[in-house]
């Protein structure tokens, strides 16, 4: 399964974790580089899990040509250049800086970190080691849609940034029967929706408007406080527990904040794993003095523009098909029309973080990026504490 042999040198890629995420960054590395031309070799070299059995399964399954049941070794290995963290927030920190120290570039999957402090570590261990990649994976970016929203946003296109709406729904846990896992966890993921989900409808606000967040007043509830233990969780929707069991929630089930952006302009945005209906709605409507812009990752190859300057009779919503050879990414994959899906933004991650390991650049988002984005959580989590009190977040340069 590893991509055909040339004589370009090769980034040898080790992954620890091999669930949901592993899964989605297997098939980017497989596939970038048969649909884009990488100046490095990509080879699939060994991934880590805890499990012997599964993780095998999983290695031969996805495309790894070694398994450790020890991420440390991973890390070790001197035939290894890249460490892909696919793993629960609270090994974050850990695998990244061992990673780091042992001079490996570093791909880590969002949130960076579990807190502000954790991500501060890894920032500076980044910066540390300026020929070293580390990028955190707000994959969403590398959606054509979404690059188009930020180009058009940069080309003054809707003008000055007047509201940002974000929201991000999902349903998986608006079932109270559905059971316990790690991302119901504040030990492993620090915090609910608002961390799951919410730090990438934060990160796209930004990324598209070019702008920063610079206060919040927040509200934060869980819904359903206890809920079954998992004999087994298989997915994100989980499997019953035939035990009985049960155990508690100890994060946020929905977050919602009010924003302001850095340019002036203000935003809301909403967080929620129980909007029944709603299976992976990213939905970001900028209001501009000139314009507006309008996704919604259900739909995520269209994205809607209105042009202020339309004659008024014939105003509108245009409605983009993101789908030309024009738009980013695009040319690499299907004639025009024919679409692109979700595991298709992870394939560009893969082809600009190889890209800019071979031109040694440092990729966006990187880890700085990521830890501005943990700053905006922790406000919100600071602010939501204190009965919504509005809550400052400095701006960090770009
Ligand atoms: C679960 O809510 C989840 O898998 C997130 O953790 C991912 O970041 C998102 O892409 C899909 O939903």
């Amino acid at each position: 399964m590893t991509a055909p042999s040339t004589d370009r040198p090769r980034l040898r890629v080790g992954m620890v974790g091999y669930a949901f995420m592993g899964v989605a960054h297997s098939h980017a590395w497989r596939t970038a580089p048969r649909f884009f031309d990488l100046p490095l070799e990509v080879d699939m070299a060994v991934v880590a899990g805890r499990h012997e059995a599964p993780l095998r399964a999983a290695a031969a399954r996805l495309g790894w040509r070694e398994t450790t049941t020890d991420w440390r070794t991973l890390v070790a290995r001197d035939d290894v250049d890249l460490v892909d963290i696919c793993t629960p927030g609270d090994t974050h920190e850990e695998i990244a800086l061992a990673a780091l120290a042992a001079g490996k570039h570093v791909l880590c999957e969002k949130p960076l970190a579990n807190s502000v402090a954790q991500a501060e570590a890894m920032a500076a261990a980044a910066a540390a080691a300026p020929g070293q990649v580390a990028m955190v994976g707000f994959t969403y970016r590398r959606v054509p849609a979404i690059q188009l929203a930020r180009t058009l946003v940069a080309e003054g296109r809707i003008g000055q940034v007047r509201h940002v709406r974000a929201q991000y729904l999902q349903d998986w846990i608006a079932d109270p029967s559905v059971p316990l896992s790690w991302r119901l966890d504040k030990q492993k993921a620090g915090s609910g929706s608002l961390g799951d989900i919410g730090a990438h409808v934060v990160d796209l606000a930004q990324f598209i408007t070019g702008e920063q967040v610079t206060g919040v007043s927040a509200i934060l509830e869980t819904f359903v406080h206890e809920r079954p233990v998992a004999d087994e969780f298989t997915g994100l929707s989980g499997s019953s527990s035939s035990s009985g069991a049960t155990g508690p929630v100890t994060v946020d089930d929905a977050a919602i904040f009010l924003a302001r952006m850095s340019g002036g302009g203000l935003a809301t945005f909403e967080a929620t794993r129980f909007a029944y209906g709603r299976k992976n709605a990213i939905r970001l409507e900028i209001n501009g003095s000139a314009g507006s812009l309008a996704f919604d990752f259900e739909d995520m190859n269209v994205l809607h523009y209105f042009d202020a300057s339309d004659p008024a009779a014939t105003a509108g919503f245009r409605r983009i098909v993101v789908t030309e050879p024009e738009h980013a990414y695009v040319a690499a994959w299907w004639p025009a029309g024919h679409g692109l899906g979700y595991e298709h933004a992870f394939t560009h991650q893969a082809v600009d973080l190889v890209r800019g390991i071979a031109a040694g650049e440092h990729p966006a988002p990187t880890f700085a990026d990521g830890l501005q984005v943990q700053r905006v959580l922790d406000a919100v989590e600071r602010s939501a504490a204190a009965d919504s009190t509005w809550t400052p977040i400095a701006t960090q340069e770009a």
